[in-house]
C-alpha cells in the first residue's frame, strides 16, 4: 500500500513552484547538477554576471546530491577544531570549500565580513544558532533562531540577517558541509556571547585542492599561478 505523506507533497509543491518562479527570472532551463564538477562550473557562469541571484545559487547547491566519491579529497579532518578545506577559488570572486567538524566542533559566533554565505550540507548534520548584532557594548548576543541542517540541506546569511554559530552537536558523527563565500574573506568578526564583545578573527585554510597547507600558511590561489 502506499502511503502517502502529506507533508512531503507540500514540500515538493512549494519547490516546484519556487522553481517556475525562478525559471521565468533568469530566462531559461534551470541547470541540471549531476555531480561536484558540474556544481564548480555551473557557480562560475553564475558567478560571471555581476549580480549574484541568491535563489539561483541556492538552487544548484540545493541540486547537487552529496556524493562522497566527488568530494572526498577535500575532507580533511584535525582532531581539535573544525577545518576549511579550498575547493575552487571562483576566479577570485568567492570562495568554495569543504568545512570539516569533527565530533563535538563548533565555531564561534561570527559575522562574514560583508559577504554572503551559502552552506550545504554534504555529511552528518549541524546546528545552526542565529544571533542579532548586539545594540549596545557589553551586551548579551540574544538568539534569533536554530536549526539543524541534515545532508544536502542549503543555509544562507549575511550580516544584514544577523550573526550565528555552527556546531557539530553529536558526539559520535563527523559532518563535512560545503560552503561558498562571495567575495571572498580572509578576516571576520567573532563576539563573545556573554558580553557581546567583539575581535577580529583571520580565517586560514587546512588545504587546498586537495592538498595540506602548512601551519598558518594560507593559500588563496591555485598553486600553478
Ligand atoms: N563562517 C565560518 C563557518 S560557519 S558559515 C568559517 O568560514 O569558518
Ligand atoms: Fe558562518
Amino acid at each position: 500500500m502506499e502511503v502517502f505523506k502529506y507533508n512531503e507533497f507540500k514540500n515538493d509543491f512549494v519547490e516546484d513552484y519556487d522553481d517556475i518562479k525562478l525559471c521565468k527570472e533568469i530566462g531559461n532551463d534551470l541547470p541540471v547538477i549531476n555531480n561536484l564538477d558540474d556544481l564548480i562550473k555551473e557557480l562560475e557562469v553564475i558567478f560571471s554576471s555581476d549580480k549574484v541571484n541568491i535563489d539561483l545559487v541556492h538552487y544548484v547547491m540545493k541540486s547537487y546530491k552529496s556524493n562522497p566519491a566527488d568530494w572526498k579529497k577535500f575532507a580533511k579532518f584535525d582532531r581539535f577544531r573544525y577545518t576549511r578545506n579550498l575547493v575552487d577559488h571562483g576566479n577570485g570572486k568567492y570562495n568554495l570549500m569543504t568545512l570539516c567538524w569533527g565530533e563535538g566542533h563548533g565555531s564561534a559566533i561570527h559575522d562574514h565580513a560583508n559577504s554572503h554565505c551559502f552552506m550545504k550540507m554534504l555529511q552528518g548534520s549541524l546546528e545552526e544558532i542565529r544571533f542579532a548584532w548586539p545594540k549596545e557594548q557589553g551586551e548579551r548576543l540574544q538568539e534569533i533562531g536554530r536549526k539543524q541542517l541534515n545532508v544536502n540541506d542549503v543555509a544562507y546569511i549575511n550580516d544584514s540577517i544577523g550573526l550565528h554559530r555552527v556546531e557539530n552537536p553529536s558526539s559520535v558523527d563527523t559532518a563535512i558541509s560545503l560552503h561558498l563565500y562571495c567575495p571572498p574573506y580572509k578576516n571576520c568578526t567573532v563576539f563573545n556571547q556573554n558580553t557581546g564583545f567583539k575581535s577580529t578573527s583571520t580565517v586560514t585554510f587546512y588545504s587546498a585542492f586537495g592538498k595540506r597547507i602548512k601551519e598558518n600558511k594560507e593559500i588563496m590561489e591555485p598553486e600553478d599561478n
